[in-house]
């Protein structure tokens, strides 16, 4: 048993029981001419995190620990894209236009790649889910149940929208969740914060939070 001083109480967990879930840390949010540039953010905020990500992701598979990737995704055919999400706000390019790097939120398309500093290895799963949440129209659960994972460190990005999405809906499935704070980022540095606390408020009410170095510590 491993266990780290998270935020608000000591975080146990067992490597083999425990996944380490990477969310759409995907071209198409964190490199300029992507979905989240269209939406008039600043992709640098989310760049910063790479290198505190890199190392996270290193240790785990060094200590063979499960590793998922996820995408947003959806398919050529937009089948999975309700029009609510499509034509919600007033992006310079919707989801499903062509940019710089191919159809935006695209499965398959440039934009939609990992980045590759956390390129996927071999054998780590690599999901695409067409929603905010991990879990909503993907076979995660099961995927997670098969591999016998009862606890999940988070990273990835934004903080307040697809990371805590899948965070609330991991808890609820009774997962034992912990953010990795200088892992995950928004481009409202206000949301990351308030997001960070809300999770960690009220003994965990969603999970625990923790530093990436806290983790590499725990894990030597
Ligand atoms: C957003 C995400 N922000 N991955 N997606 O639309 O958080």
């Amino acid at each position: 048993m491993t266990t780290i001083a998270a935020v608000p109480f000591l975080y146990n967990f067992d490597v083999a029981a425990t996944a380490l879930v990477i969310i759409d840390m995907q071209r198409d949010f964190v490199e300029p001419g992507g979905f989240g540039e269209t939406l008039g953010n600043d992709v640098s905020l989310l760049q910063a995190i790479v290198p505190a990500c890199q190392a996270v992701l290193a240790a785990w598979r060094e200590a063979g620990g499960l590793v998922v990737h996820t995408r947003e995704a959806h398919t050529p055919n937009l089948s999975n894209c309700p029009p609510a999400k499509r034509n919600r706000g007033a992006p310079t390019l919707r989801i499903g236009d062509v940019g710089p790097m191919g159809r935006i939120l695209v499965a398959g398309e440039p934009g939609n790649q990992i980045i590759p500093e956390l390129a996927p290895a071999a054998g780590e799963i690599v999901l695409d889910k067409p929603g905010k949440g991990a879990f909503y129209a993907t076979p995660l659960h099961e995927q997670l149940q098969a591999n016998g994972i009862t606890h999940l460190l988070f990273m990835g990005v934004t903080t307040e929208v697809c990371v805590q999405t899948s965070m609330r809906e991991a808890n609820d499935r009774g997962y034992d969740c912990l953010l990795l704070e200088d892992c995950t980022e928004s481009y409202f540095p206000q949301f990351k914060a308030a997001a960070v606390e809300m999770m960690r408020a009220q003994g965990a009410i969603v999970g625990w939070t923790a530093t990436s170095a806290q983790l590499l510590a725990a894990l030597e």
